[in-house]
């Protein structure tokens, strides 16, 4: 408790998104962070009090204090000295392999509206969003409706970057030539932070952008606002974006999307990775090296 006071002094009034939430998935994961701290407290609490109570109960000024030189082994304290780590341990063990299983990133989202796909691109500076349902795409401004599963796959134009919306849950690594997936809901209208949690150079500062949940009314109207963009993304287009580092992050909007560009810019990394001494390492050691069999793993075009 005084850890989450703190933390809401020094935050101010800003609200604390991660322990309050704006979708289910954030939910369960502040449930979580919120049930560890206080199975904690149940060890930190009694030490602290001890701490004092014992300095001033056993201090050497204190005669009256009982003195009990001679011991050497107590029941009750190997109970409670052992006894109540292993029930934390198996408390949060049984909370982590439940939640872990809930929680998985890749699993879909239960709801009674139809999911939203969404395809995130991540460049050197920029975060691009394609809506294949619709064939449009919007560049650093993320917008979709309350209540809808959103079933994002993610890949990288350049480096490796994360992508986060902490109102909602979970991040997910972002890696060119794989695809991750995650799947987030929000169950509030309201305006987002999303960001890049991962260091990846020049551009990274600009990597911040707008996650709108809105009405399906105020989506719609969205859609039609970006089907008027005169800006289209072709591949080409994307490539431009992908050189550019730009860390005034505009906000784009536009009309229409080559429906190959994700798989395009995926298979790039994934010929570069098909390369001749791509098979020479193979031969060196025998069987395909773990990093490789990791990507493998995330790619779906192999
Ligand atoms: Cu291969």
């Amino acid at each position: 408790m005084l850890f989450l006071l703190t933390a809401a002094i020094l935050g101010g009034c800003k609200k604390m998104v991660v322990l309050e939430p704006s979708g289910p998935v954030g939910e369960h994961q502040a449930f979580l962070i919120k049930v560890a701290f206080l199975l904690m407290l149940i060890v930190v609490l009694p030490v602290f009090v001890m701490v004092i109570w014992f300095s001033i109960r056993y201090r050497s000024s204190n005669k009256k204090a009982t003195y009990k030189p001679k011991w050497t082994h107590s029941n009750a304290i190997e109970a409670v000295v052992w006894g109540v780590p292993v029930a934390i341990i198996i408390a949060l063990g049984y909370l982590t392999w439940d939640s872990t299983h809930k929680l998985n990133p890749y699993k879909p989202l239960e709801s009674e509206n139809k999911p939203l796909e969404i395809d995130v691109i991540s460049t050197d500076s920029d975060w691009l969003f394609v809506y294949p349902e619709y064939g449009v795409a919007s560049a650093n401004q993320l917008v979709f409706p309350v209540n809808t599963p959103l079933n994002f796959r993610l890949t990288s134009g350049s480096v490796m970057t994360s992508f986060f919306i902490p109102a909602l849950g979970s991040q997910m690594y972002v890696m060119a030539g794989m695809q991750t997936k995650l799947h987030l809901m929000a169950d509030e209208v309201g305006v987002f932070r999303g960001q890049n949690m991962e260091y990846s150079g020049n551009g990274y500062a600009g990597m911040h952008f707008k996650a709108i949940s809105t009405t399906s009314e105020g989506f719609e109207n969205w859609l039609k606002g970006v089907k008027e963009s005169p800006d289209t993304l072709t591949v080409d287009r994307f490539k431009e974006i992908n050189l550019m580092v730009n860390i005034n992050h505009p906000v784009t909007s536009f009309s229409s999307v080559d429906p190959n560009l994700f798989n395009t810019i995926m298979m790039e990394y994934m010929q570069w990775m098909h390369m001749p001494e791509h098979g020479e390492m193979e031969m060196k050691y025998g069987t395909e090296p773990e990093g490789h069999m990791h990507m493998h793993g995330h790619g779906t075009m192999h």
